[in-house]
C-alpha cells in the first residue's frame, strides 16, 4: 500500500551529489516536481536537464549554502508561486571534515559541520514549516547517520551534529503532534558517495576506505526515502537505520572480499561525477 507522489513538490538539499542526487532521481521516477538545492549550481542544472529528458520532470534549481541564514531566508521565502507549497522536504545537505581527536581538532572545520549539519537543517526547516503547518500537510525527511546513535573515536563533532539531527527529529514530531505533518529520519552507515573524499580531501584515501567491503550505495538510501514518502498518510516512519551487511557499528566493518563474493547480485556503485 503506497501513496502517489505525482506532482508533489519535493525540495532536496544537497541534490548535487550522492544521496541527495539519488533521491532526486527516485522522486523524478515517481512523477514529483523537484526543487534541487546545493552550492554547485552547474551540477543541479545538469541533473535537472537529465531528469527532464528521462522522466519529463519539472525542476527548479537553487544555488544555496544552507548555512547562510540570510540566503536561506531570502531564497526560500521568495519561491515562485507554483513552487511555494513544498510537500516534502528532504534535509540531506551535510558533511564531515577530517577525523581528528578533539584535542587536535580544527575549530573552523567544527564551525562548518555545525553550521551546515545542524543550523542549515534548522534554517531550511524553519522557512518551510510555516507553510506546512498552515496547510496542515507535509513531510520532512532528515538524513541523520549511525553517528547520531553512537560516537566513535575522532568522529566527535560530526557525531555531535548527527546526534543533534536525531534530537531535532524527535522534537519536531512532538511539536507537530496533532498536525498531519510527518517527520522521518534515515540513519545510514557507510555509503559510498563523495562523503569520504570531502571528509579527508583525499580521493585515494576515500577509495581505499570502500575498497574491501560492499558499502551501501546512494540508491539504497534513496529507496528508504521513497519508502517513507509513499506510506499512507496515517503512517509516519519515525526512523530507519541502514547498515551495509558488512557493518555492525561505526567502528565494526567486516573488511575482506569474501563477503562481497558471497553476495549473488552486488549493487552497482553510485554514479560519481
Ligand atoms: P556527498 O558529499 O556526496 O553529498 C553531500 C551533499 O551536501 C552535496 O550535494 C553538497 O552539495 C551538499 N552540501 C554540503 N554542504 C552544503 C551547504 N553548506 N549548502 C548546501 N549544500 C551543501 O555525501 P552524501 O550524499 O553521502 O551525504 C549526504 C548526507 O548523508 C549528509 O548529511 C551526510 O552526513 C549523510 N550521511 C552520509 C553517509 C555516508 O557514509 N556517505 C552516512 C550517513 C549519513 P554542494 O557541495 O554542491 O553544496
Ligand atoms: C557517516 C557514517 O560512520 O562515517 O555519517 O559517521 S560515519
Amino acid at each position: 500500500m503506497s501513496i502517489s507522489l505525482l506532482n508533489k513538490v519535493v525540495l532536496i538539499t544537497g541534490a548535487s551529489s550522492g544521496i541527495g542526487r539519488a533521491s532526486a532521481v527516485e522522486f523524478a521516477k515517481q512523477g514529483a516536481k523537484l526543487i534541487l538545492v546545493a552550492r554547485r549550481k552547474n551540477r543541479l542544472d545538469g541533473l535537472a536537464k537529465e531528469l527532464k529528458s528521462q522522466y519529463e520532470t519539472e525542476s527548479l534549481t537553487i544555488q544555496l549554502d544552507v548555512s547562510d541564514k540570510d540566503a536561506v531566508e531570502s531564497q526560500l521565502n521568495n519561491l515562485p508561486v507554483e513552487w511555494k507549497d513544498v510537500d516534502i522536504l528532504v534535509n540531506n545537505a551535510g558533511l564531515a571534515l577530517t577525523t581528528d581527536k578533539i584535542q587536535e581538532g580544527n575549530i573552523d572545520n567544527w564551525d562548518i559541520m555545525i553550521d551546515t549539519n545542524i543550523k542549515g537543517l534548522l534554517y531550511v526547516t524553519r522557512q518551510l514549516i510555516t507553510g506546512m503547518v498552515n496547510r496542515n500537510s507535509g513531510h520532512i525527511i532528515n538524513i541523520g547517520s549511525i553517528a547520531g546513535q553512537e560516537a566513535y573515536p575522532c568522529g566527535n563533532v560530526y557525531a555531535a551534529t548527527k546526534h543533534a539531527v536525531r534530537a531535532i527529529n524527535q522534537s519536531l514530531r512532538m511539536d507537530l503532534l496533532g498536525s498531519a505533518i510527518r517527520i522521518s529520519e534515515i540513519a545510514p552507515g557507510a555509503v559510498e558517495t563523495e562523503f569520504s573524499e570531502v571528509r579527508w580531501n583525499d580521493k585515494d584515501k576515500a577509495d581505499a576506505f570502500y575498497s574491501d567491503f560492499s558499502p551501501l550505495v546512494a540508491e539504497d538510501i534513496a529507496d528508504a526515502v521513497i519508502y517513507c514518502a509513499t506510506r499512507p498518510l496515517h503512517v509516519d516512519v519515525a526512523q530507519i537505520t541502514l547498515y551495509p551487511t558488512a557493518q555492525a557499528s561505526a567502528t565494526q566493518l567486516h573488511r575482506g572480499k569474501s563477503l562481497i563474493q558471497n553476495i549473488a547480485n552486488p549493487p552497482t556503485l553510485a554514479r560519481k561525477e
